[in-house]
């Protein structure tokens, strides 16, 4: 039973497994195919199978998707909560930068979003320096190459088991 025993959150309770939609924008497929020095060498496929291994060790699951096109993401914020996920990982690539659409979608959902990048943009070009999704997410974890989004997954499991 949740605190003052209200009913958990879609997603989570003490029988079920909290489930995170894990999120990547436009050219993330390109993963590990170009500019290693900037985005390393995993690829996608290698990302998400990495952070199924962290979630299952950590008794939450993902479900990672990856699009280029912002409509898409939206439609996939947008549905996340009737769809059973308890929270968003989300790396809106170049969109971080430019889509008000994707900010209201996150403003729109109930559940934590934490936003992820892989490299540090604020360290970048300055068009990478304003995120306009900031501030409709719960944190953001970048420059940590790859790692940023396991380190980004094991938080937000840790939060959501902690308020369940
Ligand atoms: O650092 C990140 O994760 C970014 O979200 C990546 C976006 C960039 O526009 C953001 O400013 C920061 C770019 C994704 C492009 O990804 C590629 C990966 C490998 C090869 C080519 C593109």
């Amino acid at each position: 039973m949740s605190p003052r025993g209200a009913a958990p959150r879609r997603g989570t309770s003490s029988k079920s497994k909290p489930k995170i939609l894990v999120l990547s924008g436009p050219n993330l497929d390109r993963l590990g195919t170009r500019e290693p020095h900037i985005y390393g060498s995993t690829t996608l496929p290698q990302l998400h199978d990495g952070l199924g291994r962290v979630a299952s060790e950590l008794g939450g699951s993902v479900d990672c998707r990856q699009s280029n096109h912002e409509g898409e993401l939206v439609t996939w914020i947008g549905a996340a909560s009737d769809d059973g996920f308890a929270g968003i990982l989300l790396n809106a690539g170049a969109y971080t930068h430019t889509s008000y659409a994707i900010h209201d979608a996150i403003k729109g959902s109930p559940l934590p979003v934490v936003e992820v990048h892989i490299s540090n943009p604020e360290a970048r070009e300055s068009f990478r320096h304003v995120s306009v999704i900031a501030a409709a997410c719960v944190a953001k974890v970048a420059g940590f190459g790859p790692d940023s989004y396991r380190a980004a997954l094991e938080a937000l499991l840790r939060r959501l088991n902690q308020s369940t």
